[in-house]
Order: structure tokens, then sequence, then C-alpha cells
């Protein structure tokens, strides 16, 4: 079996033996060698010319969770099967990230260490955990990992999708005509949705406004669902409190960007989810043992949807 490795970043040869370890049989070739006739490829925001270098595989694996990148290539050979990464480690990780930006927000971290700054001891009434809903936004593997890491928590939880889903101790609002009583009980708003044509921009002005007064936006999916020039006029007004931004538009963030000082925003360098090369290796070898025994595989991407 031939398989085409084309890997995020610059541990090539660890995600390469990791491979090897799993598919012994397996003729890896690193891009930008090539076999001519790759049986799959694994790759990571692809060049255009690596499709153009070989026949089309029986199928590409995404090395994460976005796809975006990937289905913006031209060269992209059509018909061939995208599957994606949808745990592989990362779901445990945004739970995390998640979990601390929730509690932190409602602990009223940020309000505590301003007061620090000024030596001020000042007790502050707790908050009512009724009025510090929740909203996840996008509801797939990674979303439905922070809703179980919040749920001990006691803040009502909802979720939003293209389709109602069913989950314990989570309101599933569905599709656009669902969006504004969803956004209305988001006193934190978690972005998980992947970026599409339907997405791109829809943390706009229009919806961010339609969260209630004071709430917090904590952003790990993409940082195109984000207008930023909106975000940042709600959190100068005081509409918005505080944003948690993990993605941006352009990465790294640009050192002249306002996120970066200002001071309702923390900003993180898209490190929500770090790509395991073991779990994600484990993945793609089991989806491909599946695909030669022609069985489905989790993470295929519905390429009309984008994700
Ligand atoms: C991903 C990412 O899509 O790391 O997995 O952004």
């Amino acid at each position: 079996m031939n398989v085409l490795l084309q890997t995020p970043g610059t541990d090539t040869e660890l995600w390469r033996a990791a491979l090897a370890a799993v598919l012994p049989e397996a003729r890896i070739m690193v891009w930008p060698d090539v076999p001519a006739d790759p049986d799959y490829a694994l790759v990571w925001r692809p060049p255009s010319e690596l499709f153009t270098a070989v026949e089309a595989p029986k199928a590409i694996f995404n090395l994460g969770a976005g796809v975006d990148a990937l289905l913006a290539v031209p060269t992209l050979p059509a018909d061939v099967p995208v599957i994606r990464l949808t745990d592989a480690g990362m779901a445990e990780q945004m739970a995390e990230y998640v979990t601390f930006a929730v509690l932190h927000a409602y602990r009223e971290m940020h309000a505590y260490a301003a007061q620090q700054r000024e030596s001020r001891w000042q007790p502050r009434p707790r908050l009512a955990k009724s009025g510090f809903g929740v909203g996840v936004m996008g509801f797939g593997v990674l979303g439905q990992a922070i809703a179980s890491s919040l749920a001990p928590f006691g803040f009502p939880l909802a979720a939003w999708s293209r389709a109602r889903k069913s989950t314990a101790g989570v309101t599933s609002f569905a599709g656009t005509n669902e969006l504004s009583p969803f956004l209305a009980m988001a006193k934190v708003l978690v972005c998980t949705l992947p970026l599409t044509p339907e997405t791109a921009g829809i943390l706009d002005a229009g919806t961010l406004m339609q969260l209630p007064p004071g709430a917090h936006v904590v952003n790990i999916a993409r940082g195109e669902l984000v207008v930023d020039a909106d975000l940042l006029a709600l959190l100068d007004s005081g509409q918005i409190a505080g944003a948690t931004l993990d993605v941006f538009r352009a990465e790294p963030l640009p050192a002249d960007h306002p996120f970066w000082h200002h001071p309702r925003i923390t900003v993180t360098p898209h490190v929500s989810a770090a790509t395991l090369i073991p779990d994600s290796i484990a993945q793609v070898a089991a989806g491909i043992m599946r695909l030669e025994e022609g069985l489905p595989v989790t993470g295929r991407v519905d390429r009309m949807v984008g994700y």
C-alpha cells in the first residue's frame, strides 16, 4: 500500500515513524517525494501542486479537525472521500480550555485581577448560575465533549447546530430559525463551528448583539467566523464583557492587531487543542483498515456542507 504523507509543522519524521509503526506494510512517501499512485494521502493544508503530482488516491485524510483549507484547494480531486480527525485527543483538550474560560468568566477573575492591580480587597456577590447559560455553537464530537465537561458545574447548557441533537441536560436549538433564542440564553458563547460559506462571518454585530448584556465569547474554531471590528465595537461599548480567542483571521495574529492589547480579550496562539501525533495516526490507521475492508469510517466529510 502506498501512502503519501504531508504533515503540519516540522515534526514530519515523528508522523512518518508513528505511521510506519501502525502500518508496517505501507510504503510511506513524504511530500515533496511522491509515489505515482498513492492509495491514501494524509495531508494538512496541502499545496495545490500536491494533487497534480499524483493520481487520485482512494481517500484523503485531513490531519486536523477543520477541513476548510483542504476543501479550498482547487486541485482537490472530486469524488475522492475526504476524512477528517474527529477527536484524536482534541476533545479533551478543548474541554479543558473552554471549561477554564467559562469558570474564569463566571468567577469574574478578570475583575479580581483588576482589583489586585489596585491593591483593592473587594469581594463580589456570587452570580446566579441560572442566568449564566453556556451556549455551544456546533455540536459535533468536540462541542459535545465541552458540554459534558461543563455539566457538573450546573450552568444551563444549550447547543446550536444544523440538525437537532438530543443530549441529556443540553437544550438543542437547530437551524437559523432557532439561532436567536439560542443566543439569548448564552451568557458564554462557545464557538466550535466549522468554517463553511454558511458560517463565515456568523459572529457579526447582528448575532453578537443578541447575546445577553455582559456576555463572553470563546472562539476555538476559526477566526473567519468572527467579524473582528464588530466584536471590538461591542467589547468597547461594554455590551460584551470579554472574549477568549484562540483562532484568528491571520495567524500568527499580526503584532499591530487590536486584539493583542484589548483589556477584555484573552489571546492564545491556536493552542486550545494540539494535534497529537499518536492519537491522530491511530484514527487514520483505523480508518485505512476499515476502508480496505469496505467498511464505513468516522469523520467522512460531506463536501456539499463543508465539514
Ligand atoms: C484543526 C486545527 O482543524 O488544528 O484541527 O485547527
